[in-house]
């Protein structure tokens, strides 16, 4: 056994399609009803399968009556995905008027503790809140690296945040290099 202390974690870009990556855990950019919609949360129930969205229905039957709070995140079965786990967060919806930012941060560090006590290794994130929730991409983006860096532990060795369009991935570069 290593006395060693750990690795720094590994945060990689990859601009694409979150439901063909192949991790242990995929997180979801879900709603509260954590029953499905559009986006991230859409392609994962189509591409994983009714299996995940059984395993929501048993959540919201059981430990999240009224659905799972914002900024919090649960774990299910990934289906059909190629992964171990979906973990479900929900964002907070963009508002000019109110600084909703410790909650978009907290997704991200509630999903990497809900991924670290499964074991997981490998963690794929969308960029939370930033597509039909309305959140500016470079904020996103820097909350979203801020907190990576500053929450992933032991045994998660890599973080990929998977950015659908070029925009997303660019925005994430600069970002990320902009912490050297
Ligand atoms: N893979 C990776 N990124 C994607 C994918 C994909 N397959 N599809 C979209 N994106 P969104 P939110 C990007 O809307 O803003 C749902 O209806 C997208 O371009 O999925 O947190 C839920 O049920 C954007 O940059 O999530 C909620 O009601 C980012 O992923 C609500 O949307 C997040 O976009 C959550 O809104």
């Amino acid at each position: 056994m290593s006395t060693s202390e750990p690795e720094a974690v590994t945060v990689t870009l990859v601009r694409g399609d979150i439901t063909r990556q192949s991790v242990d855990v995929i997180v979801n950019a879900a709603n509260s009803s954590l029953l499905g919609g559009g986006g991230v949360d859409g392609a994962i129930h189509r591409h994983g399968g009714p299996e995940i969205l059984a395993a929501c229905r048993e959540l919201r039957a059981s430990r999240y009556g009224k659905g799972l709070p914002t900024g919090r995140a649960v774990a299910t079965t990934a289906g059909r995905l190629d992964a171990r786990w979906v973990v479900h967060t929900v964002g907070p919806v963009w508002s000019r008027a109110e600084d909703r930012s410790e909650l978009l941060a907290s997704c991200y560090r509630e999903s990497l503790r809900a991924a670290a006590e499964l074991g997981a290794r490998t963690v794929a994130f969308p960029a939370i809140s930033t597509g039909v929730y309305g959140w500016p991409m470079d904020d996103g983006a820097r909350i979203a690296v801020r907190t990576v860096l500053a929450e992933a532990v032991a045994p998660i060795e890599e973080v990929r945040f998977v950015l659908f369009d070029a925009h997303a991935y660019t925005t994430f570069e600069e970002v990320l290099s902009a912490r050297g």
